[in-house]
C-alpha cells in the first residue's frame, strides 16, 4: 500500500507511535509518506521505502504566525496526486485528519482517511470551544476513527456523543530497541551502587513531575537514591527549584530532552508516572519493555498498561506517600523487583509487541479500502 501519514514531528507520544508505525510499515514493504512540519521524531536513520514530505514556513506580512494547517494541506494534496496514495493516516483529529480530508477534498481523490486520536487531542484541544465543533467534525467526515485505549473510546463517546465505531488500537513497543541491557550505564549514573530512579516525560502539568520530586524525597530519607529527569516542557523550572529546596540537586540528573531513551530506562530500577489524566501512557509501556517495574496512578487508561501488583504499582492521583511505600517496597526487596522485572518484559512482549499492533493497523487500512 502507498500509505500517507500526517503526525506531529515534535517530542510526544502521538509523534513517536506515528513514526514508529510509518517505519515498521516501511519494513513490511509498504511505501510510507511522511507529511510533516518538521523531520518525524525518532526517524532518525535512512529506511527504504520511507519519504519525507516536510512543510514549508510560509512566511508573509499578512499573515502574524506561518500558516502551517494550510501549507500542510497544499503539501497532502501534492503527495496524494503524485505518488497515488492508497490512504492518509492521520494522527491527531485537529489538525492532522481535518487537513487531511480537506486535501483528499481538494486532490480529488476519494482515499480513505483513517483518524487515530491519541488523547490529548479529544481532552485538551477538542475539548476546547474554539477546537469542539472541528473535532466533531473531523471525526465524522473521517472513514475510521481508532484511539489508543478503551478508556478514550469511552471518553471520545462522551465528549463528542460520536456513535461510530471506535476500534482500540494500544500503543505498542520495539521491544528490540527497548530491551533490559547490562549494568554500565547504570554503574556509571550510580557510582556509589544507589538504586536508580526514572521519571520521563514532556513535563506538562498534567504529568506531575512535582510528585515524582516528593516521592523521590521520601525515598531518599530511607535510602540511598537518585533520580533520572528525562524531558523537558513547562514544569521544568518549577522541578529545579523544588529539587533545590527539597536539598536533592546532588541527586536528581535534569537530563533535558533525549533522543535515545531506551539505555537510561534500562538502567533503572523503578520508573514514576504520577500523571493525572493519561489516554494510555507510552514512556511507562516503554520502561516496562526494559524490564522496568513503574509506579504509575489508576487515571484514563494506565491501568490498561500497568498491571497493579504484577508489574507494577498504581495508586490514586497526588498519593505521593503510597507511591513512596511502593517504590521502597520494590527497591528494599531484591526478589520481588526482579521478579516484577520479569513479568513488566513479559507484559510489554507479548500483549504490546510492535508487530502485533501494527498488523491490526494494517488490517483496519485493509478493510476500510474494501469498504469504500
Ligand atoms: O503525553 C503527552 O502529553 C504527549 C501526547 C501526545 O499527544 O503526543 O501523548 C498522548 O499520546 C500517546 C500516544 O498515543 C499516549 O501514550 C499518551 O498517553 C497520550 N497523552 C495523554 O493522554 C496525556
Amino acid at each position: 500500500m502507498k500509505i500517507g501519514i500526517l503526525c506531529h514531528s515534535t517530542y510526544g507520544g502521538s509523534g513517536v507511535v506515528a513514526s514508529e508505525l510509518g517505519k515498521l510499515l516501511a519494513r513490511r514493504g509498504h511505501q510510507v509518506h511522511f507529511i510533516t512540519v518538521g523531520y518525524p521524531f525518532r526517524l532518525a536513520d535512512f529506511e527504504p521505502n520511507i519519504f519525507i514530505h516536510e512543510v514549508a514556513a510560509f512566511q508573509h506580512p499578512l499573515f502574524k504566525a506561518p500558516p502551517y494547517f494550510l501549507t500542510q494541506v497544499t503539501k497532502t494534496v501534492e503527495v496524494l496526486q503524485q505518488h497515488q496514495l492508497d490512504l492518509l493516516h492521520a494522527h491527531y483529529a485537529v489538525p492532522h485528519s481535518l487537513g487531511a480530508h480537506l486535501a483528499r477534498q481538494i486532490a480529488g481523490r476519494q482515499v480513505p482517511v483513517i483518524t487515530t486520536l491519541h488523547g490529548t487531542d479529544t481532552s485538551l484541544v477538542g475539548a476546547h470551544e474554539e477546537f469542539y465543533e472541528l473535532t466533531r467534525y473531523s471525526l465524522e467526515v473521517s472513514d475510521l476513527v481508532t484511539v489508543v485505549s478503551n478508556f478514550l473510546a469511552k471518553q471520545t463517546r462522551g465528549t463528542f456523543e460520536y456513535q461510530g465505531e471506535l476500534p482500540v488500537v494500544y500503543n505498542f513497543v520495539d521491544t528490540e530497541v527497548f530491551r533490559p541491557t547490562d549494568q554500565s550505564l547504570r554503574n556509571q549514573l550510580t557510582p556509589q551502587g544507589e538504586a536508580l530512579i526514572v521519571h520521563l516525560s514532556n513535563f506538562r502539568p498534567l504529568k506531575r513531575v512535582l510528585d515524582v520530586l516528593h516521592v523521590f524525597h521520601r525515598v531518599r530519607q530511607q535510602q540511598p537514591a537518585r533520580l533520572v529527569m528525562i524531558g523537558d516542557g513547562p514544569e521544568l523550572p518549577a522541578a529545579e527549584k523544588l529539587a533545590a529546596e527539597l536539598n536533592l540537586t546532588g541527586d536528581i540528573l535534569f537530563l533535558g530532552q533525549q533522543d535515545t531513551v531506551a539505555p537510561l530506562l534500562a538502567a533503572a530500577d523503578v520508573m514514576l508516572f504520577p500523571s493525572c489524566c493519561e489516554s494510555f501512557g507510552l514512556a511507562a509501556l516503554e520502561a516496562l519493555s526494559c524490564g522496568v517495574p513503574v509506579i504509575a496512578t489508576t487515571s484514563g487508561g494506565i491501568p490498561e498498561v500497568i498491571l497493579h501488583g504484577e508489574v507494577g504499582f498504581l495508586t490514586g492521583v497526588g498519593q505521593v506517600e503510597e507511591m513512596a511505600n511502593y517504590t521502597l517496597l520494590l527497591l528494599k526487596d531484591d526478589l520481588l523487583r526482579q521478579r516484577m522485572s520479569r513479568l513488566a518484559r513479559e507484559h510489554a512482549s507479548t500483549r504490546f509487541k510492535a508487530d502485533r499492533w501494527v498488523e491490526r493497523y494494517e488490517q483496519i487500512y485493509q478493510e476500510v479500502l474494501q469498504q469504500t
